[in-house]
This record gives C-alpha cells, structure tokens and sequence, in this order.
C-alpha cells in the first residue's frame, strides 16, 4: 500500500518557500490520491531543537504549526497530522538506525555543512549568545545526527513516497542507504526504499539574496513572505526583493536571479509551468520590473486569500478543537510507528 510522509519544523509560521516546495503537494494530496493511500504528516518538533529555541516560542510555533496545517486545508479525517515529539518510536528507531549509520555519510550532508557556516552556506541561522566562537560550539551531535532522525521518521511509518522541497534530496537519498544498510545487515527487507517526490516549486529563493533559499531562519524577515503576512506586508515585500535595473523582461537564473525568482513564484501562484514564455508574455506586454512586481502581489495575495480567511476563523475557534486534532493525530501515528517499531525489534533481538 501506498504511504505518503513528510514533515515541517514549528521554527516559526510557513513561508512561501514552504508553501509551494512542500505544503501545498501535501494538500493537493488528499483529492489526487485514492483513499487507500496513507497520507501522514508531521510536526516535527524534535528536529526543531537542533538549533536552541527558546522553550516558550516552541510551544507557540508547535501551536501555530498545527494551525497553519489546517489552515492550508489539511483535513484531519483524511490524514494523520501529528507532532514527532509525542511518538517516542521514532526516536527510538533513530538509535537503532544510528548504530547502522556511518559518521562519514553525515559528514557529507550540505544542510549540516550549511548550518555550521562551513562550505555552502555561511550559517544563515541565529545561534545563542554563547555561539559567538562558530565552528565547535555550532557542531552539536544533534545537528548532525538530523538525517537519522528524518530517515526514522520516514521509515517508522513505511513510507513508500516522500514529498519534499530540493533542499531535502540528499536526506532522502541517505534515508534510502539507511533502509538499504538495515536490511542487509539483518539480512531481512524490515524496510522499503521511499521515492522523493520533487514538487515543481524546487527552490523558492530569499527576496533579499536571491543565491540563497527562502528560509524561516534568515534573520531577515524581508527575504521572506510568510502565509500569514497581511496584502499590504506582501506588497511591500515583493516592492523591496533585490532585481536588476536592465531593460525588458526575461528569465535568466543565472544573470537576473531576483527577477527569475518573482517570475517563478508568480507561475507557482497562478500555476503555471512554464517560466520563460511567463517571462515573454510580460515583456510583450510592456511590463516594466514594478509591473512585474505589481503583478506578482496580485497573483500571491489571491493564492494566500483561502488560506487567510481559515486562519483567521481557526483564530477564532479556539484551542479545544485544536486539542482534539492533536490527540487524535498523534493517537493515530503512534500506532502506525509502533507497529514498525516491534518489527524492527523482533528482527534485531530486542523483542
Ligand atoms: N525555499 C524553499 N523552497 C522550496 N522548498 C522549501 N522548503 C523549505 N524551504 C524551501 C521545504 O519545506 C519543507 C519544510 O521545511 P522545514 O521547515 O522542515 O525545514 P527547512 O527546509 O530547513 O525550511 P526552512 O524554512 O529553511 O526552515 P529553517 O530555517 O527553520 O531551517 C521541506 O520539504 C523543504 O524542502
């Protein structure tokens, strides 16, 4: 049978790099799959604290996590959404899996490298007061043990599909290795290899550096467009993203980044596919860069509306349905993680 995870961070409310790599596949999910295809999703809180969070923003941003699920249109009847943190199996099945997993092929990861501000990425996140020293104080077990983590969390539900943003592939490539090294070093097929599904949306990039991702954590909220920003906050956002002051209409990552950028999230917006003849219609328009930009608000602030308006009933609501979301979501994933936990177990010897 068909099961269909993935997971986001409560590290703060969803962006549109977010939305389009990931969260809105997931809704998509639930009217394009048949009912016999799982579809779990999960909160995960546990991944959140690799990078210290200060105890009471997490309650709010697990909160506020769950609600913008929700929001999106998640349908708790049809998925299981759930918090990580309340399913002690998928830590569980992370030890096990890290005394299979090699040092080196955590080294290799380029988040990992990202976050501790070694090649590829300068450390984009805020660190503690304490963290002024980089490199050694920024390499905590936790953080480079993230990939068992996520390669557990996948595994403990069996998940055939895995539906995530670019930035995630060579975590999904490595979870297939940790499938691949348990099985053969018990000589059972315990776990199935789970496929990544790519959304069309791969790199959602900042609107400040347009070389770098869309990212809850850049210490610059104007890099970003969150779901819950107000018209007037998108408008000014997608006004103020770094372009360019050449003539004409055109996209071309490499030489217009900025512009290519806006042009990709107003085709994601309006779904669209096709990039450069999106870049050919404005320019036979006549479009100058603040019509594109122009245009680009439109075409955002109508995607978010629904979103929008659930937010703010959800708002309303108030915490005793969210409660009950909750229980029921996490009840659910228990069983289904437990069930590969005692598998797993048996198979080691620790039944
Ligand atoms: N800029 C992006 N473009 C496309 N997809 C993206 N995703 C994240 N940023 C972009 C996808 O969103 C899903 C959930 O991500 P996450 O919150 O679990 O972790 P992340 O990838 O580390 O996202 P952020 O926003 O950069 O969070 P922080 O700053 O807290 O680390 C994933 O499927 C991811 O691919």
């Amino acid at each position: 049978p068909s099961v269909i995870f993935s997971g986001i961070q409560p590290t703060g409310i969803p962006h549109l790099g977010n939305y389009y790599g990931a969260l809105r596949a997931w809704v998509d999910l639930q009217t394009t799959t048949p009912t016999s295809t799982s579809l779990i999703f999960s909160v995960v809180d546990l991944h959140a604290i690799t990078i210290p969070q200060p105890p009471g923003a997490l309650q709010i941003a697990r909160t506020e996590m769950l609600k913008a699920l929700l929001a999106l249109g998640l349908c708790p009847d049809r998925c299981t959404i759930f918090e990580q943190g309340a399913v002690s199996a998928h830590s569980e099945l992370m030890w096990i899996l890290s005394t299979i997993t090699r040092v080196g092929w955590l080294e290799r990861m380029t988040q990992w490298k990202a976050k501790t501000g070694q090649e590829g990425g300068k450390g984009v996140v805020p660190l503690g007061a304490g963290d002024k020293k980089g490199g050694e104080e920024r390499e905590r077990a936790g953080l480079l043990c993230y990939p068992v983590l996520q390669a557990a969390d996948i595994l403990v539900h069996r998940a055939t599909e895995v539906p995530v943003g670019e930035d995630q592939s060579q975590h999904l490539e490595f979870t297939r290795q940790c499938a691949r090294a348990f099985n053969a070093q018990y000589g059972k097929e315990v776990f199935v290899e789970p496929q990544t599904i790519l959304s069309p949306a791969k790199r959602v990039m900042s609107l400040r550096q347009p070389g770098k991702k869309m990212s809850k954590s850049d210490p610059d909220p104007r890099s970003r467009i969150l779901l819950t920003d107000t018209p007037d906050v998108i408008a000014k956002r997608i006004r103020k993203s770094v372009t360019d002051s050449t003539t004409g209409i055109t996209y071309d990552p490499e030489l217009r980044p900025g512009l290519a950028n806006l042009i990709e999230i107003y085709c994601h917006a309006t779904r669209r596919s096709d990039y450069e003849t999106t870049a050919e219609e404005f320019d036979k328009k006549g479009m100058t860069m603040s019509d594109v930009k122009q245009s680009v608000t439109e075409a955002v602030v109508e995607d978010l509306r629904p979103f929008r308006e659930r937010w703010s009933d959800l708002e309303k609501a108030g915490e005793t349905w969210l409660a009950e979301v909750r229980k029921k979501g996490n009840d659910k994933a228990r069983e289904s993680a437990e069930r590969t936990l005692r598998d797993v177990k048996d198979v080691v010897g620790l039944a």
